[in-house]
């Protein structure tokens, strides 16, 4: 029973060791889901593809980048529309989701674009895009070209 201090110091101890690893680990606990991508009418305009980022883990997860063998260039923007009704993107940056939450990349907000396209993105084909994260960790989706006029995952079949 003396030695019970010693014990729970050892044991303090070997969770602040492991802490890190569980940090280390987070974007292992990312979930993408209704990936989705317009067809391109050729590689003279960038692609674009939208999705849902959950973060199903205990950590925040930043997302850091994007790489695609579809494009050269890809990127993770952020279109936002003024008073005057002007629609402009830019590059959104590192983007932090919080343990339990979910952000979504979708028509007139953050969309991943897919500059200097290297192949024209054709219907009913589908290509893997790679997410980044700042821990070192990466999340590869297989993402679905739909039609020109697709709204949503769905496609446009119901419009
Ligand atoms: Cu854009």
């Amino acid at each position: 029973m003396n030695n019970r201090p010693l014990f729970a110091a050892l044991a303090a101890l070997a969770i602040g060791s492991i802490s890190p690893l569980i940090v280390f680990a987070g974007s292992d606990e990312v979930v993408i889901e209704n990936a989705w991508s317009r067809a391109s009418i050729g590689t003279g305009r960038p692609g674009v593809a939208y999705m849902e980022i959950r973060n199903a883990g205990s950590e925040p997860v930043t997302l850091t980048g994007l790489r695609a063998e579809i494009a050269m260039m890809p990127e993770i923007h952020r279109t936002s529309t003024d008073s005057a009704g002007v629609s402009s993107m830019e590059p959104a940056g590192e983007i932090t989701i919080g343990p339990g939450a979910t952000v979504a990349l979708e028509p007139g907000g953050l969309h991943a674009m897919l500059m200097r396209l290297q192949a024209p993105m054709k219907k009913g084909e589908s290509y893997p895009l790679q997410l980044l994260f700042s821990d070192g960790g990466d999340v590869t989706v297989d993402v679905p070209i739909l039609g020109v006029g697709a709204r949503g995952p769905e496609g446009d079949e119901a419009s």
